[in-house]
């Protein structure tokens, strides 16, 4: 069977490992159940079997994939791949050089490459469109599968550098499958999250060993994996995700719902925060709980109207704070991340990123060395977690607000004198292959709020941690009919509202304090957004 390469379907691609096979199944069985229900390609990858027992097994599964109308690929042998006339070859960067195993295969075989950094792209690129027909980019998530991993996780970000590198260096041809950690907890929010920069393009597929391999029931396994590869949409939060502009009678509409629906707002926060954190959430109508016990967070999340503010100056060891993210993702309760001292120090950054990769955010809140820190426009590191004083260039601070929106899928905030929100989500749309149809950072719409600054805002702690206390009540409380965007403009509304009528009844620092949670309580339970002195305007 010829295969046109153009015409190869990656979306669900399986690469094989006998180590791992449940009692009852062999390789050639898991393969089928694979095949049946929706797996597109297959690898044979037998790291320790030796020659003879590989080609016997790879002659048998050759026949089930003709059966089934579906190329195999070879790993590394491409001695056993030109024996038995295999579809393709699969090699990573310590294995063959490209150009050799091109010529041993001929033109018309399907060659891959793992590929974990946008050097190697450029590599890929120079060599042009004969060499490598798609890459494995990995290693995503940690994996127990391969057993003497020389790189370490990369997360969505990773992937994005190299789909950016794949666009940079015009290697329109080459097609992409992410690998390493793969499962149905992660797979949406993997092709939602890793489009390249240009919305011009997204992983092509999939491709997973362990969730087939390992699986007692291969069958129901890949399809489940199938669904979600042919899904539409990804309803991480159990509200509504498309962006309108918020107006006064849809922050009024918030407001009711926080206040009938009380939300539990877990913080996991920084000391300093966190008692003026859980007044500020009990003067919105809420409930706080300032619990980092990582065997209640499964429990606390499935509480109705939960929320999460995960708050990274937390000291709750970093598995705690992962569970949390799992545990609310399971469920789909939001989370609002605040990176506080994003770049400060290697360690921050380090812990932040991680966390970054660990899941899906409904809102991500930062200060504006945050914000761009994030983005990548910031040259400078951070010194200590507060913002740069000196001015700001807005248009930089709503570039910066934009590309994280666009990166994370997730509603930014960048606060300071002027806020800026983002709405990033696409409404939870995701696609294969064709990004976002070319929609950048730079089209999505901002909305910010400029009511000039509250200079004595940075004269009180926690000012700023407090504006995420505010957001994840605000979005927690929400009605699975609410919105989200609603629900974080309406929030950043608030708290600025909040803090310029305390800034006129203060005598100084101390009473600012106190007069911004009487000034919370006040203008929530009120409720009447219309006479709030700060304003929204489209940017
Ligand atoms: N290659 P699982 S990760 C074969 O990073 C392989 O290049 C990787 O297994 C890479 O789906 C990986 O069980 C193992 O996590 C993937
Ligand atoms: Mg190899």
């Amino acid at each position: 069977m010829v295969f046109a390469k153009k015409d190869v379907d990656y979306s669900l691609y399986l690469v094989t490992d006998s180590t791992m096979l449940p009692p009852g199944t062999t390789l050639c069985s898991q393969v089928e159940a694979g095949l049946k229900n929706g797996v597109t390609l297959v690898q044979i990858r037998e790291k320790d079997t030796e020659t003879k027992k590989f080609i016997e097994e790879a002659l048998e599964v050759q026949k089930v994939c003709k059966k089934y109308n579906v190329p195999l690929i070879i790993n590394d042998r491409i001695d056993v791949a030109m024996a038995i006339d295999a579809d393709g070859v699969h090699v990573g960067q310590d294995d063959m050089p490209i150009p050799m195993v091109r010529k041993l295969l001929g033109p018309s075989k399907i060659l891959g490459w793992s590929v974990g950094k946008p050097s190697e792209v450029e590599t890929l690129a120079k060599w042009g469109p004969d060499m490598v027909d798609y890459v494995g980019v990995g290693t995503l998530f940690s994996t127990l599968t391969k057993k003497n991993p020389k790189k370490s996780p990369m997360g969505p970000q990773g992937a994005i550098a190299v789909l950016d590198a794949l666009e940079d260096f015009k290697a329109s041809w080459c097609r992409t499958v992410g690998i390493g950690g793969l499962h149905p907890d992660n797979i949406q929010r993997v092709i939602c999250q890793c489009v390249a920069s240009n919305g011009k393009r997204s992983l092509d597929g999939i491709s997973l060993v362990s969730d087939i391999m390992a699986a007692p029931d291969a069958c129901a396994a890949t399809k489940r994996l199938r669904k979600l590869l042919d899904g539409i949409k990804y309803q991480f939060v159990d509200c509504k995700l498309n962006e309108t502009f918020p107006t006064a009678a849809s922050i009024q509409s918030v407001i009711c719902q926080v206040s009938s629906n009380r939300p539990l707002v877990q913080h996991m926060t920084n000391k300093v925060h966190q008692n003026f954190g859980a007044n500020v959430t009990l003067a919105l109508g809420s409930s706080p709980i300032m619990s980092e016990i990582e065997s209640e967070v499964s429990e606390l999340a499935r509480i109705p109207n939960s929320s999460l503010l995960l708050n990274t100056g937390s000291v709750a060891p970093i598995g705690t704070l992962k569970a949390a993210i799992s545990a609310y993702n399971e469920v789909k309760r939001p989370i609002t991340f605040d990176p506080v001292g994003y770049s400060a120090t290697e360690t921050r950054l380090c812990l932040n990123n991680t966390l970054l990769t660990c899941g899906q955010f409904a809102c991500i809140k930062g200060n504006c060395s945050e914000i761009l820190s994030l983005a990548k426009l910031n040259k400078d590191k951070m010194k200590g977690v507060d913002a740069s004083s000196g001015k700001m260039d807005v248009n930089m601070l709503v570039r910066a607000t934009q590309i994280v929106a666009f990166q994370y899928r997730t509603i930014a905030v960048c606060t300071g004198e002027v806020d800026c929100i983002v709405d990033g989500t696409f409404g939870g749309k995701y696609k294969l292959s064709s990004g976002t149809a070319g929609v950048t950072a730079e089209d999505l719409p901002c909305v910010i709020i400029e009511d000039g600054s509250i200079p004595i805002m940075g004269d009180i702690t926690a000012s700023g941690c407090s504006l995420g206390s505010t957001i994840a009540s605000f979005i927690g409380g929400l009605d699975p009919t609410g919105n989200l965007f609603d629900a974080v403009v309406g929030a950043v509304l608030l708290y600025k509202s909040a803090g310029k009528l305390a800034s006129t009844r203060c005598q100084g620092s101390g009473s600012f304090h106190v007069q911004l949670i009487d000034a919370l309580y006040q203008l929530f339970h009120e409720n009447k957004p219309e006479k709030w002195s700060a304003s929204l305007r489209k940017f």
